[in-house]
């Protein structure tokens, strides 16, 4: 006997989105994305993530896997996602993600992951030795958004080619099943919707404290590169007095950032951790030495980011708390996931439930 389905119905707003447990959350993962989670959960359903499977579509010690896991939870809490409210788990606890990327593989097309700027980058020029996950990560991406069905995905700046081939994922199937889906009781034919990227914020994109062309990241050799979440407030005043700037002073108007990356970096960083404009801050250190903008920057992160690294410490002292929190969050995005699962395989024609 075949127990005939229930209608498909239509997805309503959720937000999703995820961090690579991959080494030193720094500064840019907090400005660009971690800080938005925060904004975004009093008004919205969300959904936040530790992507531990992507991050071994690079090689990762296990140990140092499950170290950063908790780090990231720790993270998420420290900065002021309640796990009571909104959903904090990991990737790998929830099999939908996995599964659902397999049938996205089959929806993309090679040439939109040829285009992939990110895997470029990360591949090298050994490209015929990089994973093959490393490869499919952005339909894991989508995989993850789209388990949830969710509509909006806080992202930093480099993550917004991804997104976009979500987009691409989402669309193509929704018309390639476009009849299947009206079948099933869903008038409108769109199953997926297309998520929209949330990158606006002052600071979507918070470049290498060395180098103003590159961004702030995890990888980068240099610890000096970045503000990790966890450096103390030594640490924060070494990396902030040692950031690389040019000889000249700042500039007085927002129009004399131009072609001064490192200057630029430095005063978006500061709007960022401050709320303040621009103007107002250039209109503050404007003609000044860099020294006295850098000692009031120094100040304002230590005031903003200590008191996370402190937290983050704590919680991550008590290893089965954070577990236990993972756990109860990675049933609750079962019990989201799990029927968008069974819907996506009644529409693509499997059998079973
Ligand atoms: N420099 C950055 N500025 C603003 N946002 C950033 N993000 C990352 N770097 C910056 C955002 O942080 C979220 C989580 O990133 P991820 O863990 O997926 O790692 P990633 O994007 O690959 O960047 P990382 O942290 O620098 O790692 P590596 O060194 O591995 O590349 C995402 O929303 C991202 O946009």
């Amino acid at each position: 006997m075949t127990i005939p389905a229930a209608p498909l119905t239509p997805y309503r707003p959720r937000v999703f989105s995820g961090v690579q447990p991959t080494g030193n959350l720094h500064l840019g993962n907090y400005l660009g994305a971690i800080k938005r989670f925060v904004d975004l959960q009093d008004e919205h359903e969300c959904v936040y993530c530790v992507v531990d499977m992507h991050a071994i579509t690079l090689p990762q010690a296990p140990l140092e896997l499950r170290r950063a896991t908790r780090e990231v939870a720790a993270a998420f809490i420290a900065a002021g996602i309640d796990p009571k409210k909104q959903i904090i788990f990991n990737q790998s606890q929830v099999s939908a993600h996995a599964e659902l990327a397999w049938i996205f593989n089959c929806i993309a097309r090679i040439g939109w992951l040829n285009r992939m700027t990110q895997f470029k980058e990360k591949a090298g020029k050994d490209r015929e030795n990089a994973s093959v996950g490393l490869y499919a990560y952005p339909t894991l991406m989508a995989a993850d958004i789209l388990a949830y069905r969710a509509t909006h995905v806080p992202v930093g700046e480099d993550q917004k080619q991804h997104l976009e081939l979500t987009r691409d994922i989402a669309q193509k199937f929704n018309f390639d099943f476009a009849d299947r889906i009206r079948a099933l009781g869903l008038e409108s034919g769109e199953f997926f919707p297309l998520p929209e990227p949330l990158i606006a914020g002052p600071a979507p994109r918070v470049m290498s404290l060395r180098d103003g062309t590159k961004k702030m990241s995890k990888s980068d050799p240099s610890d000096y590169s970045r503000i990790n979440l966890t450096d103390d407030a030594d640490a924060i005043a070494q990396k902030v007095r040692k950031a690389k700037t040019d000889p000249e002073p700042l500039p007085g108007e927002v129009a004399g950032l131009a072609a001064r990356p490192e200057a630029e970096n430095l005063v978006t960083i500061f709007a960022a951790l401050s709320g303040r404009e621009t103007a107002s801050i250039l209109g503050e250190f404007g003609g000044g030495q860099f020294s006295t903008f850098k000692n009031a920057l120094v100040d304002l992160a230590v005031e903003k980011l200590s008191p996370i690294g402190e937290e983050m410490r704590r919680l991550v002292d008590d290893a089965s708390a954070i577990d236990a929190i993972l756990l109860d969050g990675a049933e609750r995005a079962r019990a989201l996931a799990d029927p968008v699962l069974r819907q996506v395989r009644e529409i693509m024609g499997f059998l079973g439930r």
